[in-house]
């Protein structure tokens, strides 16, 4: 099973630098050329700088990075979510509009006889 673990992008959203925006460049063209080479991408927390889940919008800034984890879901990759140490809002868009699986403290599986444990790791 290919398998990609991505971490700790923080993604901004408010008055980007142009670090930032170059940041948000690279990780937009990592997950461009990751389509179709994994069958599981593990999100392992703090991809966004902030998640807020409102009833009714979403932050127009993160439109490009949701559009590549659509694109990759739709090309048959399976997208797991794992809560970073900045994430607590989470509700139904990801899963529902996306069809990430949530998890909030660690995810578990068993793959190519290896068994892998995954979390976001700052309490240990
Ligand atoms: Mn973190």
């Amino acid at each position: 099973m290919r398998i990609c673990v991505i971490s700790d992008l923080h993604f901004k959203y408010v008055t980007p630098t142009a670090e930032d925006r170059e940041n948000a460049n690279l990780v937009l063209s990592f997950l461009e050329q990751a389509k179709g080479n994994y069958d599981l991408m593990i999100l392992n927390g703090d991809i966004f700088d902030l998640w807020y889940d409102w009833e009714f919008t979403v932050i127009k800034q993160y439109f490009p990075l949701l559009v590549k984890l659509h694109e990759l879901k739709a090309g048959g990759c399976r997208l797991v979510h794992i809560s970073g140490n900045h994430d607590f809002w989470f509700g139904n868009f990801l899963p529902d509009y996306l069809g990430i699986e949530l998890h909030a403290e660690h995810f578990s599986l068993e793959a190519d006889t290896k068994k892998i444990y995954v979390c976001h790791g700052d309490t240990y």
